[in-house]
């Protein structure tokens, strides 16, 4: 079967009117700039292999285990039959309605008690009729424990299936097809614009559901967003578990301090790491500037880690194809994905570099940090080149939880804004560093975390510095959210 990337699948649906821009009503009644209409697809069996054939990819690349497959009725039916068919594997039919005659089954197919049923899905809004699906068949004593979706509106799904144990796996998301069309200049910038408006206040999952704190789930503007407190984000439905965890330590230990431990010796950033440890949220390495690392030396930084409660972020800046940062993340002399709770990359390489290093992570429970904007003079890091990496971390929140960056670079508040160059005085050093101050940074660029390397290394008392950078960043952000 001819084999067909994403990009390319996503302008045939366009070209065949699955993808409609204009004012059309949803199931739920919502009304909706742009729908998506999968059943066109029964009329261009070309396509409708394709379609197949990407959901069957994904079910071995994530290497989901399952016993049988149901599609959810009707438009999903034909796409679960040529998988089912194709691979041959057993398939499960669910009726809308009981028949009145007969078995008067809602479930067609062998059913074994016990048995894990993979739900295949055509276009999800909510997640609701995955989850009717899922229903039907846990009553036949049935489990569901993945789904894979064509098309993922972005509004919610993901977080309800996961709150109600389903994980959902989308091929294409909304975020990608606008960026896809708009390149292709299918669309013009407006709609584009004004569709991700539209997806981004319109999701159906509410908090209340998840925290039962009944705050509204829509993107907050720029006033109230640098205004909302760490432990409002860190229950936000949409924040990944490791930004909310990140977020709650900082709240809990009042510190929006990263310490950047960057000594060459590995007994001493041990004893930095626990003399340092109570007054920092996080602690950055770069573990390949020390002379005598074992793997010894990460053990003990995670020790030290849960013993006075901060994450550890290797600042290794991986910039290369999916396949190469893949290896270098899981392998090598540091293994760092097996200590390490985040790293970072750039985009350059183009989303290939999160996917290769979200397939070591993701099943982790990592989190990565995209370099949107740099500290160094002359940084190339600007302008579009910071809002590609934005949207690149848009498409891949499901392990992307922030960026290193100069000031707030994204509204959306489950992102963490992470910020370098940081020293009680403005300034510079000889080789391109420039430095601003907690204030400045936390305060009136709207960034969260204050990263403090020489600052605090080069201070005659280390804990003493770290103390009084823990302390200016927490008062800047207080006084941010009293502003
Ligand atoms: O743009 C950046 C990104 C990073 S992660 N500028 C930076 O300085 N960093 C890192 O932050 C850098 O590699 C170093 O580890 C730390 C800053 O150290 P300092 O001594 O200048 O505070």
């Amino acid at each position: 079967m001819e084999s067909v990337c994403v990009d390319t699948l996503i302008l045939k649906l366009h070209d065949v009117n699955a993808v409609k821009f204009g004012e059309y009503r949803l199931k739920s009644g919502m009304m909706t700039p742009i729908y998506i209409d999968l059943r066109v697809l029964v009329s261009h069996p070309a396509l409708m292999n394709q379609v197949s054939s990407l959901m069957y990819q994904r079910v071995l690349d994530e290497g989901l285990q399952f016993d049988s497959v149901c599609g959810v009725p009707y438009t999903a039916l034909p796409l679960a039959t040529i998988i089912c068919s194709r691979h041959e594997l057993p398939m499960l039919i669910r009726r809308k309605e009981a028949k009145d005659y007969g078995t008067k089954r809602m479930v067609e197919g062998l059913i074994r008690e016990g048995d894990t049923c993979l739900i295949i899905e055509d276009t999800v809004t909510s997640g609701a009729s995955i989850l009717e699906t899922a229903e039907v068949l846990y009553k036949e004593g049935l489990k569901v424990t993945d789904a894979i979706v064509m098309m993922d509106r972005e509004q919610g799904a993901v977080q309800m299936l996961a709150s109600r144990g389903i994980r959902l796996h989308p091929i294409i998301s909304m975020f990608k097809l606008l960026n896809v069309l708009l390149a292709a200049e299918r669309i013009d910038a407006q709609t584009a614009q004004s569709v991700r408006e539209f997806i981004l206040d319109n999701n159906t999952f509410s908090p209340k559901e998840k925290n039962g704190n009944g705050v509204p789930n829509k993107k907050p503007c720029v006033e109230q967003e640098v205004k909302m407190s760490y432990a409002e984000r860190a229950k936000l439905p949409n924040v990944h578990p490791m930004a909310s965890r990140l977020l709650k330590t900082m709240e809990d230990k009042q510190s929006n301090l990263c310490v950047s431990a960057d000594v060459t010796g590995s007994d001493e950033l041990l004893q930095l790491a626990d003399a340092l440890g109570p007054t920092m949220c996080m602690m950055k390495t770069h573990v390949d500037i020390l002379k005598d690392y074992t793997m010894d030396v990460s053990q003990k930084l995670q020790a030290l880690a849960e013993k006075h409660n901060f994450l550890i972020f290797e600042d290794r800046k991986f910039a290369d194809i999916g396949n190469t940062v893949k290896h270098q993340y899981e392998g090598g002399l540091y293994q760092i994905s097996s200590w390490s709770h985040i790293v970072n990359a750039h985009a350059v390489p183009g989303p290939g570099v999160v996917q290769g290093l979200g397939a070591v992570g993701k099943p982790l429970g990592r989190g990565c940090v995209l370099i949107g904007q740099m500290s160094s003079k002359g940084s190339l890091a600007t302008g579009d080149y910071t809002q590609t990496t934005v949207k690149m971390a848009e498409e891949h929140s499901d392990f992307v939880i922030g960026f290193i960056c100069g000031s707030k670079i994204t509204k959306r508040p489950e992102f963490i804004h992470m910020t370098p160059g940081v020293q009680m005085q403005a300034g510079a050093d000889t080789l391109g560093q420039q430095y601003t101050t907690p204030e400045e940074v936390i305060r009136n660029r709207g960034s969260d975390i204050i990263i403090v390397g020489r600052g605090i290394l080069e201070a005659p008392d280390r804990l003493k510095a770290a103390e009084s950078y823990r302390q200016s960043g927490w008062e800047a952000y207080t006084a941010r959210l009293g502003q």
